[in-house]
Formats: C-alpha cells, sequence, structure tokens
C-alpha cells in the first residue's frame, strides 16, 4: 500500500518518545464467577479467599484471580515443584487475561466476531522443567487471570510467585486532583483519569486491549482530558507528529498509526477522523500557546479541509464514508456537514493566529453553512437527512457546527432529548459530543446530570475503567458482533474528567 512519509515530522515525534513508568502488581485474592442478575453482564466476581503464595495446581484444575484493579501490562510468573514431586514431564498452562469476567467465562472456540480472534486475551505455555521463572511476551490488559492446567501429569506444580509488570506513560499522582463535592462525580473522575493513564502508553492507544494504537478520533478526546489531568505535552505533541508523518497516497491524514510496526497507515478512511487532525492542532495551541508548532502543522491541517471540500462540491453523497459513532444504519450526512464547518471554523483561527489568509475559508463555511439549513433544516425545528432520518447525531453537530442562534440550538436540544428517536449515541466517544452541544448552549448543569446519569452507571456497577461501548439495555451490545471483544478500558469514554474540571474551574 502507497502513502507518505515524512522523515523530517516522523524523527521529531521518535524526538518526543520517552520511556515508560512500571509498577508491580501482585492479585490480591482467588475468585469465583458468579451469575448475578444485578450485575454487568449478569456475572459477578465473588471472592473465595485472600491470595498467598504459594498456589498448588494438580492436572485439570484452575484458578481465578483477582488484581483488584485494572492492570496493562506484562505478567511474570514462577513455577516449583514440591520435593518429592519432580517434574518429569511437561507442564502446561493456559492463561485467559479477563477486563470483565465475561471474558473469563467466555470460551474462546465460540468467538464469531468481525474482528481477528487474536484479540482475545489467552495464551498456552509449556515448562519443561521446574524451578522455572519466566514472563509472558504479549503485554495484556485485565484485572482477573485464570490459570487451568492442561497436561495430564500427576504431580502437582507450585505457582510460588505471580505479578504484573504494569506500564503507562504517567503515574495516576501525576494527575491533577482538586476538590469535587460530589461523590458520585468525584468517582466518575478517578475512574476517567484511571482510563486515560491505562491507555496513555508509548502513544495514547484507544485501549490497551484492542486495538492497541493511535486513533485520531481518540486522540482529540485524550489529549483534551490530558491537558487538565496529566498534561503530557510531549505524548500530545509526539502522537501529532506521528500522524504528520504518515498520510494516505491521497493526503489524508491516517485514520490511524501503528507505533510499532509497518504499515502505518490504512486505506480506508473517515473523513470526519482526518478532519480532527485540525482540531488536534487547534486543541493543543489553544492549551499551550505554541504557533511554531501551528507553523509546521497548518499546511497539513489546510490540506484536510481542501481535501473534504472537493468531495463536499463534487460528490456530496460520499461524505458519509465518516465514522461519527457505532449506530447502525446511521446516515451520517448532516453530522458530517456539522463536523465540517465545526472543523473549518477552528483552522480560520489557526489562520488567523499566522497570519494566513483565511476569507477563503470563511466563504466555504458560509456556503456550508447554507447547505445544511436549507437543506435539512425542517419546519419540525430539527434537522432531517435526505432519506428523511432525524438522529441525535444530526442535532448534536449540527448545533457544534453553530449555524443557529443560541435559543434556537437549545430548542433543538431539548426536542431531540424530548423526541424518540431511533438513532442516538452508542458510544461514549458519541456522548462526549452531546456534552459539548450542551456546553455550548450554555447548559452545563445538564451535562453534569448527563454525566451521571450515563457515566454514573459505570460506578454502579463497579467499573475499574470506562469501556469502548456501553448500553444500559444491553450489555452484551459490541460493533463487532462479540462483546468479549469489546474494549473495557477505552480513552474515549474518558472525556467526563474534561468535564468535570471545567466545571468546577470556569
Ligand atoms: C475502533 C476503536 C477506535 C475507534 C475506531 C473508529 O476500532 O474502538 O477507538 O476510533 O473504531
Amino acid at each position: 500500500m502507497k502513502f507518505i512519509h515524512d522523515e523530517n515530522f516522523a524523527k521529531k515525534a521518535k524526538a518526543l518518545q520517552k520511556p515508560l513508568k512500571h509498577e508491580t502488581r501482585h492479585p490480591k485474592s482467588i475468585v469465583r464467577i458468579e451469575r448475578d442478575e444485578t450485575a454487568f453482564q449478569s456475572l459477578r466476581a465473588v471472592k473465595v479467599k485472600d491470595l498467598a503464595f504459594p498456589l498448588t495446581l494438580y492436572s485439570g484444575q484452575s484458578v481465578v484471580l483477582d488484581f483488584g484493579d485494572h492492570c496493562v501490562g506484562y505478567l511474570h510468573y514462577a513455577l516449583n515443584h514440591l520435593p518429592l514431586h519432580i517434574t518429569d514431564s511437561p507442564v502446561s498452562l493456559e492463561f485467559t487475561f479477563g477486563e470483565f469476567p465475561y471474558e473469563i467465562i467466555k470460551s474462546p472456540e465460540e468467538y464469531i466476531g468481525e474482528l481477528g480472534n487474536g484479540w482475545l486475551q489467552n495464551e498456552t505455555r509449556n515448562i519443561v522443567f521446574t524451578p522455572y521463572t519466566g514472563a509472558l511476551e504479549r503485554r495484556y490488559s485485565f484485572r482477573y487471570l485464570k490459570i487451568e492446567r492442561i497436561d495430564t501429569a500427576k504431580f502437582p506444580i507450585l505457582v510460588a510467585d505471580l505479578y504484573a509488570d504494569c506500564t503507562s506513560a504517567v503515574r495516576l499522582s501525576d494527575a491533577r486532583k482538586f476538590d469535587i463535592p460530589d461523590a458520585t462525580l468525584e468517582k466518575i473522575y478517578d475512574m476517567s483519569v484511571k482510563t486515560l493513564k491505562e491507555c496513555e502508553q508509548d502513544v495514547f492507544e484507544d485501549g490497551p486491549k484492542r486495538d492497541r494504537r493511535l486513533w485520531i478520533g481518540d486522540l482529540r478526546l485524550q489529549a483534551l482530558t490530558d491537558n487538565v489531568t496529566f498534561r503530557n505535552e510531549d505524548l500530545v505533541k509526539r502522537c501529532i507528529y506521528l500522524f504528520s508523518a504518515y498520510r494516505s497516497d491521497t493526503r489524508f491524514v491516517a485514520q490511524c498509526v501503528f507505533p510499532d510496526s509497518s504499515p502505518y497507515v490504512y486505506e480506508w478512511l473517515f473523513f470526519d477522523y482526518s478532519l480532527f487532525y485540525i482540531s488536534c492542532v487547534y486543541d493543543f495551541v489553544t492549551e499551550y500557546d505554541d504557533l511554531s508548532f501551528v507553523k509546521e502543522t497548518y499546511p497539513m491541517a489546510l490540506e484536510q479541509a481542501e481535501r473534504v471540500w472537493v468531495v463536499f462540491i463534487n460528490q456530496r453523497e460520499e461524505l458519509n464514508a465518516s465514522f461519527i459513532d457505532w449506530c447502525k444504519g446511521l446516515d451520517k450526512s448532516v453530522a458530517m456537514l456539522g463536523v465540517f464547518i465545526y472543523t473549518m471554523k477552528q483552522l480560520v483561527s489557526l489562520a488567523k493566529k499566522i497570519g494566513e489568509e483565511y476569507e477563503f475559508l470563511e466563504k466555504r463555511i458560509e456556503k456550508v453553512s447554507e447547505t445544511l439549513l436549507s437543506h435539512f433544516f425542517s419546519e419540525k425545528g430539527l434537522f432531517v437527512t435526505e432519506n428523511g432520518q432525524i438522529s441525535w447525531h444530526s442535532q448534536i453537530w449540527a448545533v457544534l457546527a453553530n449555524v443557529l442562534p443560541k435559543e434556537k440550538n437549545v430548542g433543538i436540544l431539548e426536542k431531540m432529548k424530548n423526541s424518540d428517536l431511533e438513532f442516538y449515541p452508542h458510544t461514549p466517544y458519541m456522548m462526549h459530543y452531546y456534552l459539548e452541544a450542551l456546553y455550548s448552549c450554555g447548559l452545563k448543569d445538564e451535562a453534569i446530570r448527563e454525566i451521571k446519569s450515563y457515566w454514573g452507571k459505570f460506578v454502579d456497577y463497579n467499573f475499574d475503567c470506562c469501556p469502548e461501548i456501553f448500553n444500559s439495555s444491553d450489555h452484551f451490545e459490541s460493533p463487532y458482533g462479540a462483546p468479549e471483544i469489546n474494549s473495557a478500558c477505552h480513552a474515549w469514554s474518558c472525556t467526563p474528567a474534561y468535564w468535570i474540571y471545567r466545571y468546577y474551574h470556569e
């Protein structure tokens, strides 16, 4: 596959790479996974006893360990034999890691998801001699670990020690702390910060379990939240440089970048994700006031707007090739016009900062806004797509485009909420933009109520982190046709920390 590789930007990204921080974490207890209708996915990890090494395992036996909190790291373990039972044939152990209990009990053989089953977190090891000390090479993302002895030898084996060497670019204690007078909001804040920390690795990963790579839509939200928590300026810059370094040959910024291995970009593209390159630069300079960075990246930011403009003029219907949300059947056309206007306004602001021409961009904003209003704003007071679809997504992005007076925008959000619309946000990612729409209309208290009602459920279910997808009426919803492949710690859901910070500081 062809892509444009900018060596200069790649070098800059490399220069900002830093060693990760390590923390050793031991499992806390042995648990049993039980059915419980009141728990998330009707499964609960119930403590059996505190964990003490050594653990004895006979052939056919298994044990589920609970690390007490979400971990991202490498498993180390030591095995031994009893003095009178030497290891006279290899021992086979099967390790199954789970962020949620469901991954522990779901058999990998039953997997029917669309993504490769390699993302399932299990691995078998054969150990020929004991005493043995070793580690699994792959990094895992988990709270629970099942170890099953699958060889048939009669002698027992001792797990003498076992721990996770956890990694992250930051420590939880590095995050800004401030008084949050509401207990639920405080828990949501802490959970959001923990989520971001787990995803903050060599790059901002979308999820440490899967896909473990830098996605631009996710980066935007991670960077916003990082600005008010860890303030890892160099990592944000490194990630923007990485996107600048690898573009598709159609000149669109890559949707995602693999930090460690080539090829670095995919062929397919989401128009909204490419435009969020502009937002990443805009947010960065708003926070860190680095004008030389704007000068370096502006040509590429402009290029994204130019490329999407050509599509808008020639084949507007193609704009549906965008991400927007994991919502089946969603017509993305109106939302996409909103994203275009929203990011072009940010581009104008960047152009003004560095003395670039911007009048032509303002004319384009006028043209797209006019299309949005004259073609899609119905007399019902809501935005309707050409095929008659009325979604939350269209309303939210039209409000964010800010093409109507504030009272009208407020009215749209109210009407949207009170109508029973079939197409609504399915991810915390899309919920973020709903919160932004509320904030932009001055409805901060309403935004906080939404955070408490949506993310508050994660607190009620005792999640450690915020997940990739959440539907309170279907705990098994999965964009990939298999909930065991969903990610329970996903960066795009960490933004309540950003909103809560703003709520108490503005
Ligand atoms: C999934 C990941 C990622 C997201 C893309 C569009 O693969 O969840 O976070 O940005 O989809």
